[in-house]
This record gives C-alpha cells, structure tokens and sequence, in this order.
C-alpha cells in the first residue's frame, strides 16, 4: 500500500510539466493553441512594456523621480520575468502565426532564458534601489534593466 503510493507519487512528479517547464519545448499541436500562445506571450511582454514606460521616463528625467512607482513597478517587472521562460515553452514555428518572436527562441532557448533571469535580476536590483531611496544609483539601475530588454530583442526579436 506504501509503496504503491510513493511510486504513484513519483510518477507524477516525474510527468508533471510544471517542473520542467524552463527548459521544456513543447511543440504547439494545432494553429489555434499557437495562435493562442501567441497572444499569451505577447500580453505578457505588454505587461513588462507597461511598467517599463514610467521607469524610462524616470530615468530620462521626462517623469519625476517616484519611489513607490520605481519599487511596484521593479516588482512586477521580475515577477512578469518569473513567468516569462513558461510562456514560451510553446513552440509556435510550425504553424503561420503573426509574431516578432524569431525561431532561434526554441533553437537557443538556454541562451533565451539566461537573458530572461538578466531581467529578472536587474529588475530585483532596482526594487532595492528604489527601497533604499537612492537617488544616486536609480537612473543607472533602470538603464541596467532597459539593456536586457535590448539584449533580448537584439537575438531574439524580428525588427
Ligand atoms: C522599454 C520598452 C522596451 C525596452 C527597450 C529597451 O521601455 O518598451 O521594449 O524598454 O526599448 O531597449
């Protein structure tokens, strides 16, 4: 009875997915299900684009320095970051899909992730920044973060 269960419980976490994920390409299954993947990785990155736009500001001096704005949305950015690598484990490249996304993304995706924790570490070394109140180190601290969303785009988005 034991032994049954634990190696009930082994083959789920063994199928399970969700572990995985980071490193999983998992080849979408008809044009809909790309198409909807499509549409999730772009809301996502939409999202990051969002909390970007007034940071960028901030950092050219167009909008006024604003702490609690620099640490929402430094936060949002790395938790956006979190979930990013899972929103492209589906691999759309087989199917006639609109999308900015180039092929090297399931080609490289080790290199595509690496960039991805870039993000999420420069958007973590913000937040501290913009909770410490450092009104040195902000502008720097943004520009860090805006130069791996170039990183990215430069490999791995059609221009
Ligand atoms: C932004 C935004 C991007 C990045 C990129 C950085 O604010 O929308 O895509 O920063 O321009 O180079």
């Amino acid at each position: 009875m034991k032994k049954a269960l634990i190696s009930l419980t082994l083959a789920a976490i063994l199928s399970s997915p969700v572990a995985l994920a980071e490193n999983l390409v998992k080849e979408a299954s008809s044009e809909k299900q790309a198409n909807a993947a499509v549409q999730f990785r772009k809301a996502v990155l939409q999202l990051v684009r969002s909390n970007m736009g007034p940071l960028g500001g901030m950092a050219k001096g167009q909008i006024e320095y604003d702490a609690d704005i620099m640490n929402t949305n430094s936060m949002r950015i790395e938790q956006l970051g979190l979930m990013m690598g899972d929103y492209f484990v589906t691999d759309t490249r087989k199917f006639n899909v609109k999308t900015d996304a180039e092929d090297k993304v399931w080609e490289q995706m080790d290199d595509f992730n690496s960039k991805i924790k870039d993000m999420v570490t420069a958007a973590g070394n913000l937040q501290k920044v913009a909770l410490a109140e450092d009104q040195d180190n902000y502008r720097k601290a943004i520009g860090d973060l805006g130069a791996t969303c170039k990183a990215c785009h430069d490999k791995f988005k059609k221009d």
